[in-house]
């Protein structure tokens, strides 16, 4: 009877994918690299007036020693009030930090030191003010340079580049460029200009990798599916002499070691250029102030 043989084959199908999915999510964790994992949403946190930690529960997993790498932690200039202080108040060997009062950032710089180390010292970064506006503070907290990876800084965008050198088919590149990154998530690369695209070969180091780009929706008509420019139509471009060519449907996007482009099918496999975007994605805490008693602050002027 077909019926039967139908829901045996429904139950198969299910097991086997559970089987596929579970190895999927094992391999996933295989090759993530060190993620504060704990910190992709939003925290909250009241301070008064005392040294307050904003960060106390911040993990970095795995452990993949030894990291060197520099840290932002910055109240948003849209709402820092003067007093306004961050600092670390541990202290590990091979980490150092500063804090600008200009622009309220406090930068962390780490050389060669353990993951549990940095996870110690970002853990300890705290923020204070004597101010008695109580409007809500937005802090982030950002990686700017990761030599822990195969990474690399624009500095014109600030944006950082990491080269996976796994082949993997298109979907699977935009997937795994989604996976959280020192707590932020990126994107396959998209190119603005002409000095990214420069920029982006380099960090390609030899290697054909995806790009952002694809024209499946509407052949010939070339949008970035990814990122901060997702939706938008590609422009400037790069191509290839001969390119793009579609030839036997190609809808994807990718940057040859040359700097050009090539259109390829989605089943490509090749390497991959993630992007990131730490101060637009980063970690924020949105700070409120509870002034102290009115008696512990200094009179008002005047009066
Ligand atoms: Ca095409
Ligand atoms: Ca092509």
């Amino acid at each position: 009877m077909a019926k039967p043989i139908w829901i045996f084959n429904t139950k198969t199908f299910f097991i086997l994918s559970v089987f596929v999915f579970a190895f999927s999510c094992s391999k996933m964790v295989f090759s993530q690299t060190l993620t504060i994992n704990n910190q992709a949403t939003a925290r909250d946190t009241t301070v008064d007036g005392s040294w307050t930690t904003l960060w106390p529960g911040l993990v970095i997993l795995p452990q993949v020693n030894p990291v060197t790498a520099v840290f932002n932690v910055e109240v948003d200039s849209s709402t820092a009030r003067n007093p306004d202080k961050l600092t670390c108040l541990a202290t590990v060997t091979g980490a150092s930090f500063s804090f600008d009062n200009t622009t309220k950032i406090l930068q962390i710089t780490f050389t060669s030191v353990t993951t549990s180390n940095v996870q110690t010292m970002l853990r300890s970064v705290a923020f204070q003010t004597k101010s008695t506006n109580t409007l809500q503070r937005k802090i982030w907290i950002y990686p700017v340079t990761i030599s822990a990876e195969s990474t690399s800084t624009y500095s014109t965008n600030g944006h950082i580049y990491r080269l996976v050198t796994t082949s993997v088919d298109f979907a699977n590149a935009q997937s795994n460029a989604t996976a959280l990154f020192y707590g932020i998530p990126g994107y396959l690369t998209t190119i603005a200009d002409n000095s990214e695209n420069t920029f982006a070969t380099t960090a390609a180091n030899g290697n054909t990798v995806w790009l952002a780009g694809s024209d499946s929706v509407s052949e010939g008509t070339w949008r970035w599916i990814q990122g901060p420019e997702s939706g938008n139509l590609i422009s400037p471009t790069f191509w290839d002499s001969g390119q793009p060519d579609n030839s036997g449907n190609e809808d994807a996007l990718t940057l040859r070691t040359n700097g050009k482009w090539n259109d390829v099918p989605i089943s490509f496999s090749t390497a991959s250029l993630f992007e990131y975007s730490p101060k637009a994605v980063g970690n924020v805490n949105f700070v409120t102030v509870t002034p102290k008693p009115p008696n512990a602050l200094q009179p008002a002027a005047g009066f």
